[in-house]
């Protein structure tokens, strides 16, 4: 009877397990950001168990008198702090590292966490009604706040400062032998001028806690983010579905005679009028010598035939970035140095994505691999001293980088890429003495099968940018 039960509750355990691990989650359970509080939740408690391990302590029974806790357990705290303001453009956006563990896109808003006591607090600031007049209700601290966020325990933002300094204990006392307590946070380092929130914080503790030790936050939080989940998957898919439109319009709009801007401005509006937040990074729109110029984003010329256009762009959808370049003969047709040029840049995407070992490829190994395929090749072009070189001499930026929050994302390039990784393989040949370039951009998702190109739907043959579409009615 006692087995029965026993295997009834594993398998029912891993039943819930799966239902998590394949994103299915309560249908009325919150969201926060488009995904679903109980994974912000899920982050927390990876990060915790991160700096348990890392600090070698196990989680106290939290009814356990304070006396029968070990004193390092008690005094390991995590500490992160939202934005406090709106960005330049009027508009409130969360740091990344707050937004992926909480979900709150408010400003003025904490989390300390206490991994020894597997405990969590969210602040948030008090909710002003004559505010919200003008700015839209917000999310508050109060009766219902632990379901809205997931997060146990919501107090007002004003208890934050208070409830650190007890956390961290005393300072002048040096209650906690050898040197105090022990805080992991973001930016442990900052220089007097270095901006943001997480700086501002250490600052403070440096000063009014100088027995307090501190600890980089970031590569933990490195590491969590750079393996996606399936609601991190699903956004960054559509903000690649925004993006496949963009190039769409882009690729129609693209004549003889037109400015680069028009192209921006149809972008544009593909993102937001398909439901994106705004552009990821400002888009480029190069064409003749400025696709050459690798972040060129004053997209203020007007492209003529023969020329070729780098088009660089991605959409934000929930906080999720694509990132996506194409390049487009401005007259439909490539010349034949150009074709060429543009089928090396293609094949060389395709040999390193072809190439991909799971457990072994790194971004790294991959730059290589497209380093060594350039060398390779019979194709040269004349450097800025009119001397002829190989075409990995015109290759002159890094092969990708992982993508999700940051366009540019966090993780680590040396190590292979895990499953659930999204990055990007971006090869290009910038040749200014012939007047062009070629970058090639697509994303890629790390599955226990290999790579899943997610913008395989946006084409990259050669006739396939070449053809012009019907034009935009
Ligand atoms: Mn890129």
């Amino acid at each position: 009877m006692l087995k029965l039960t026993l295997h009834r509750t594993v398998a029912l355990t891993a039943f819930l397990v799966l239902l998590t691990s394949s994103g299915a989650f309560a249908k009325d359970e919150s969201m926060l950001l488009d995904q679903p509080v109980s994974e912000y939740k899920a982050r927390r408690a990876a990060l915790m168990k991160r700096v348990r391990d890392a600090e070698s302590i196990s989680t106290v029974a939290r009814d356990k008198p304070e006396g029968e806790r070990t004193r390092k357990a008690a005094n390991v705290v995590i500490v992160l702090v939202g934005e406090n303001a709106d960005s330049e453009d009027g508009r409130f956006r969360q740091s990344n590292m707050f937004a992926y563990l909480t979900g709150i896109d408010l400003p003025r808003a904490a989390l300390i966490l206490w991994p020894g006591e597997n405990r969590e607090v969210l602040y948030l600031p008090k909710r002003n009604t004559s505010e919200e007049r003008w700015t839209g209700p917000k999310l508050g601290h109060g009766d219902d706040a632990a379901k809205l966020t997931g997060c146990e325990n919501v107090e007002p933002i004003a208890s934050f400062m208070g409830d650190l300094f007890t956390a961290i204990g005393d300072p002048g006392k040096r209650t906690f032998g050898d040197g105090g307590a022990l805080v992991y946070l973001l930016s442990p380092e900052p220089r007097p001028a270095t901006p943001g929130a997480s700086a501002a914080l250490t600052r403070l503790l440096r000063e009014a806690a100088p027995t307090t030790r501190f600890r980089d936050l970031a590569p933990m939080l490195g590491e969590l983010r750079t393996v996606k989940s399936p609601s991190e998957i699903s956004l960054i898919r559509k903000a690649i579905a925004l993006t496949a439109d963009a190039q769409t319009q882009a690729r129609r709009l693209i004549a003889d005679d037109v400015p680069e801007y028009r192209i921006e401005g149809a972008i544009l509006s593909a993102f937001i009028g398909g439901g994106g937040s705004r552009a990821g990074f400002p888009s480029i729109v190069g064409s003749g010598l400025n696709s050459t110029i690798l972040h060129y984003n004053t997209n203020r010329r007007t492209m003529r035939d023969g020329e070729l256009v780098v088009v660089d762009i991605g959409a934000e959808y929930g906080y999720y970035s694509a990132d996506i370049t194409r390049t487009y003969p401005v007259s439909g047709k490539f010349t034949e140095r150009q074709r060429a040029i543009y089928q090396l840049v293609l094949d060389c995407q395709t040999k390193v994505a072809d190439s991909f070992e799971l457990g072994k490829t790194s971004l790294m190994s991959q730059s290589k691999i497209a380093h060594d395929f350039f060398r390779e090749s019979p194709l040269k072009a004349k450097d800025e001293n009119g001397v002829e070189m190989s075409i990995d001499h015109f290759f002159t930026h890094g092969l990708g980088h992982y993508l999700g929050m940051d366009v540019h994302d966090v993780g680590a390039g040396g190590k292979p890429l895990p499953v659930g990784a999204v990055f990007t393989i971006e090869p290009g040949i910038y040749i200014p003495s012939e007047g062009f370039g070629v970058r090639i951009e697509d994303d890629y998702l790390v599955t226990i099968t290999g790579l899943k190109k997610l913008s395989a739907k946006i084409p990259s043959g050669v006739e396939q940018v070449e053809k012009k579409a019907a034009p935009v009615p």
